[in-house]
């Protein structure tokens, strides 16, 4: 690349977190379990038997952690709430959770810095899900009531909101496949779950504009698919239109305000047929949103492929075979296709016209490793970045609202599933000391954000 890449003035330079990936410190201040403390308890579940007990010791290191992203000068730092800390018990406030993020909130503009605040990062308090969790329509108006709670306190200083993190893993992977908590593997219990975590949503939206200043933004982060069709025969072109459905349409199309999808109604009528929408349910969930977030790792292609059987973490997907698209792969093994979160842009752009979108998150995990010099040189998470922040820009120069970019993740951190294994961090965590290094990846993004633009390389 010879020339450098600018940016639309007032351009997002974040990195994101959640919650339960680097907080630990999961029994302090009244704390009680989320489903991720029971899952990461249950053999095998999490590779190596990690837990998130003491994680990256964000709850103690914040404001260490804090300074690092100040020093880097990004302009945004998105943040989730841990439920279980602020009610730890049913209907109780816990005053000191609430403390933790106030100071937490305080501090990060203090520092200059635009606080993005999610409510749900996945970490669902354990006796609600005693109660029935996501699978009761009841646990919409607990977390209405809990988003309400927070926009009280600190509605005043947080300007953007976003609800949930990735319903879809909530719902399929955790309900579906059951490779997250709480472990279940149903498929008509993860389309209710899809349902009333959508219901969640939409109740939280009204309540918070009832609370929150009229300038601030409420959004909800989705990770959309880039689905592409191995071929333009009919039936691979039907494989694509199934993931698609489930995987984006099922919760894009009834936030936008246009119910749901009459195919995926029909891919999934084996389950459910959709018996749990209740009158007014689509109005709620299709309350306004200010922007939508766009968390995008990897491409996905499908085949028609009629011998295969359902993917447990996509109902309605028999006949349907995820290939390799034949990049080259990150730690996760998810292949690399910088140009496919351009398309998806577009495509959001396309779906959703006149609604800003924020790429919440992306980002890579690689086996980096600590230099004797004490530099970690991630060549490639530089390179991922780089890539996808021009793609970013290619969606931008033909019309996509994109107003900011979110590097996953500030810090190397609990993988869910994969525990401690996959570092996806711009900075290092070693979980011996608990010493952070930035790594090279981190300070040229931070050349990039404050050039307002990619630089050449
Ligand atoms: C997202 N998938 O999770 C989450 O928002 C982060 O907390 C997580 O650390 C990050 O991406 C990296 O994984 C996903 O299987 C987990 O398609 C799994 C999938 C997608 C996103």
């Amino acid at each position: 690349m010879t020339e450098s890449l600018t940016f639309p003035s007032g351009f997002r330079w974040g990195t994101a977190t959640a919650a339960y990936q680097i907080e630990g410190a999961v029994a302090a201040d009244g704390r009680t379990p989320s489903i991720w403390d029971t899952s990461c308890r249950q053999p095998g579940a999490i590779v190596n038997g990690d837990t998130g007990d003491v994680a990256c010791d964000h709850y103690r290191r914040w404001r260490e952690d804090l300074a690092i992203v100040a020093e880097l000068g990004l302009t945004d730092y998105r943040f989730s709430v841990s439920w279980p800390r602020i009610e730890p018990v049913p209907g109780r406030i816990n005053a000191a959770g609430l403390d933790f993020y106030d100071r937490l909130v305080d501090t990060i503009r203090e520092l200059g810095i635009r606080p993005v605040l999610t409510l749900y990062h996945w970490d669902l308090r354990q006796w609600l899900q005693d109660d029935g969790g996501w699978r009761e329509r009841s646990t919409a108006k607990l977390f209405a009531w809990y988003a309400a709670i927070l926009a009280e306190r600190l509605g005043d200083r947080v300007a953007t909101w976003t609800t949930l993190n990735e319903p879809w893993c909530s719902a399929f992977l955790g309900h579906g496949s059951g490779v997250h908590a709480p472990g279940l593997r149903d498929p008509a219990l993860a389309l209710r779950v899809a349902h009333n975590l959508l219901l969640g949503h939409g109740t939280a939206v009204s309540g918070l504009r009832a609370i929150l200043p009229r300038t601030a933004e409420v959004s909800l982060a989705l990770n959309l698919h880039q689905v592409r069709a191995a071929s333009d025969r009919p039936d691979d072109l039907d494989a694509a239109r199934r993931i698609d459905g489930v995987a984006n349409r099922i919760f894009l199309d009834p936030v936008l305000g246009r119910g749901y999808p009459e195919d995926v109604r029909r891919d999934v009528f084996e389950h459910t047929d959709f018996g749990f929408v209740r009158p007014g349910d689509l109005d709620l969930i299709a309350a306004k949103i200010d922007s939508i977030g766009v968390n995008f790792y990897s491409p996905s292609l499908v085949i028609a492929d009629p011998e295969s059987p359902e993917i447990a973490a996509y109902p309605g997907s028999q006949g349907v075979s995820f290939v390799d698209p034949g990049f080259p792969v990150t730690a996760m093994d998810w292949p690399v296709d910088a140009s496919a979160l351009t398309d998806l842009l577009l495509r959001v752009s396309t779906d959703a016209p006149g609604l800003p979108i924020l790429v919440t998150e992306n980002g890579a995990a690689f086996d980096d490793h600590l230099d004797a010099d004490g530099r970690v040189r991630d060549e490639e998470r530089t390179a991922y970045l780089h890539d996808h922040l021009a793609a970013v820009h290619d969606a931008i120069a033909p019309g996509a609202d994109v107003r900011g970019y979110f590097a996953w993740s500030l810090l190397d951190n609990v993988e869910w599933a994969y525990g401690y294994d996959k570092r996806f961090g711009i900075v290092r965590v070693d979980y011996d000391t608990q010493e952070r290094t930035v790594k090279d990846s981190a300070r040229a993004y931070a050349a990039w954000a404050a050039a307002n633009a990619l630089l050449p390389r």
